[in-house]
């Protein structure tokens, strides 16, 4: 039996419970509440993961650039432009979650059962930090007490400046490299283990949510899935072919037609870096980039660059403060656009991290972290269309570096009369 089930695509046992959960919650009715805690215990898992996925995957992603001397030429044009990307992104997400209003028709606060989380929530709102106080809190001035809090922000800062350290320190920081090495690999295995509960979780919240709120629940999620890919499609369709046709002057369609193959992995497997292979061998043999451009870029933007994780980011905050009600100024978007980017910058290439990323975000701008057990259920569906626009994106920047820093060979890239 368990052979069975594990034969069977992870992506596809979450979207039958997904459909198996909206019946059973329909049919069952509010009573459906009584299974949350099985969607509780897999969000509880998920947030376990914060951490240490963050601390391990960011040092190691930034030690393994090598050299300093390496963020030269190409890497300042790299790190630019996966910035400068990234702001596009989460704005695009905060546009269209400002325009459509996604969760606008849902009284989340009604049925809210963490009553608790909603008032704490709340009361962020009320005694939001003032600037000065979000800035000072952005110093990891005890590290272990910013990991005990997840203040994912300070988290990030400290990771940074870790991996920089082992950089500087050459030889000496080489055996603390390899244990943030090894580290990040066990991490994203403990990460696949706690995936493996997405079906089980995934079932139960769906249930609870047909139940409780019903029809009109199920109308909100299925417009926020809907937003997801038009903001992924956008994202993809005008920033990185503006990209590739304005500032790496190649044919728009033989560059989409170069990276077919990752596309396709991306979005069947919901996981940056279990496609960077693929990108890798697409970058370099479809398309011409050469080998040092294509892993130093590649490698750097599976860990670090995912507009389409920005993009969530921005629009599910705005769904989790128009489900439950919490009003956002213009300060929060700001905040919501900084930390968006600072998540998707912290978040690793694995199915899931959006999900957990929202835990940032929300905790800054007083969005109830029960939002997560809203959109936990259909999150999968639109995981895989972030990560499928994470990943042109890493390929996009290398391409268009390669072109800007000459290391590319046009000659290589795959045609109309190639296929
Ligand atoms: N699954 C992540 C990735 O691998 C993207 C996400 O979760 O948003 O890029």
């Amino acid at each position: 039996m368990l052979r069975f089930w594990f034969a069977i695509p992870l992506w596809q046992r979450v979207i039958a419970a997904l459909i198996l959960g909206i019946i059973v919650g329909y049919a069952w009715g509010p009573g459906a509440e009584s299974i949350k805690i099985i969607g509780d215990i897999f969000i509880a898992f998920i947030k376990m993961l914060v951490v240490p996925l963050i601390f391990f995957s960011l040092v190691a992603g930034v030690a393994s650039i090598g050299d300093l001397r390496k963020l030269g030429s190409v890497g300042w044009r790299a790190l630019l432009i996966f910035i400068g990307t990234g702001q596009m992104a989460v704005w695009l997400g905060l546009g269209i979650g400002t325009v459509v209003q996604p969760g606008a028709g849902l009284d989340a606060a009604s049925m809210s059962l963490d009553a608790e989380a909603l008032a704490k929530a709340q009361d962020r709102q009320e005694n939001a930090q003032t600037f000065k106080e979000m800035i000072l809190e952005v110093v990891p001035s005890s590290p272990v007490q910013v990991m005990a809090d997840v203040n994912v922000l300070p988290l990030i800062i400290f990771s940074l400046l870790i991996g920089v350290g082992i950089l500087m320190a050459k030889e000496d920081g080489e055996p603390v490299l390899k244990i943030f090495e090894s580290g990040s690999v066990v991490m994203q295995k403990v990460t696949m283990i706690v995936m493996e509960l997405t079906p089980f979780g995934v079932f139960a919240l769906m249930a609870w949510v047909a139940g409780t709120l019903g029809l009109d629940a199920l109308q909100a999620l299925g417009i926020l899935v809907f937003l997801n890919y038009v903001g992924c499609l956008l994202i993809i369709g005008l920033i990185y072919a503006g990209m590739i046709k304005f500032l790496a002057r190649l044919p728009v369609i033989d560059f989409f037609r170069g990276i077919i193959d990752a596309i396709a992995v991306s979005y069947s497997t919901a996981s940056s870096n279990a496609t960077l292979p693929v990108t890798l061998r697409c970058a370099r043999r479809n398309l011409g980039v050469s080998n040092s451009v294509a892993s130093f870029v590649i490698s750097l933007g599976a860990t670090i660059n995912m507009n389409g994780t920005a993009m969530y980011l921005g629009l599910a905050t705005l769904f989790g403060a128009q489900a439950y009600g919490v009003d956002l100024s213009w300060g929060d978007y700001i905040t919501i656009s900084i930390l968006g980017t600072i998540g998707a910058i912290g978040a690793a290439g694995i199915p899931g991290a959006g999900l957990i990323m929202m835990v940032l975000v929300f905790g800054a701008v007083g969005v109830p972290l029960e939002t997560i057990a809203l959109v936990a259920g259909i999150d999968r569906i639109m995981d895989m269309m972030r990560t499928t626009t994470n990943v042109s994106g890493d390929a996009a920047v290398a391409t268009t570096v390669a072109a800007m820093t000459g290391e590319i060979d046009t000659e290589e890239m795959i045609s109309a009369d190639d296929v």
